[in-house]
């Protein structure tokens, strides 16, 4: 009885690490993917540095938590984006990376500073 137990207990481990590491990634990296939450506290950006795939829509939201004015815009140059950021209110900037390379993100005196990293073959 007790080593049914025992079995029963490791093929139901087995089960769930299974599950675990392979059924249910997709759908945790999608979402990984999809949107990015991006804390803006303390004069910096953190993430400062995410990685997206090339030429996939991607949600960066911004979470403004730093009431200095100097937190209150966010600029991606490269993309011609412009976002005021509210405080304690998350701010979704949609943007799809065309080309490989690095996008950076900045407040508008750039002292804040982040970098978006379009690359190939992320969701492979
Ligand atoms: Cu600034």
């Amino acid at each position: 009885m007790n080593v049914l137990a025992v079995n029963l207990t490791g093929v139901l481990v087995i089960v769930l690490v299974i599950w675990w590491f392979w059924l249910s990634e997709p759908k945790a990296q999608r979402v990984l993917k999809n949107v990015v939450d991006i804390l803006v506290e303390g004069g910096t950006y953190s993430p400062a540095r995410i990685e997206v795939e090339v030429g996939k829509e991607v949600t960066l939201r911004f979470l403004r938590r730093d009431a200095s004015p100097c937190a209150e815009k966010v600029v991606f140059e490269r993309l011609g984006i412009s976002a005021d950021l509210p405080i304690n209110i998350p701010k979704e900037i949609v943007v799809t990376p065309a080309e490989p390379g690095e996008y950076s993100f900045t407040c508008q005196m750039q002292m804040y500073r982040g970098c978006m990293v379009a690359k190939w073959g992320l969701l492979r």
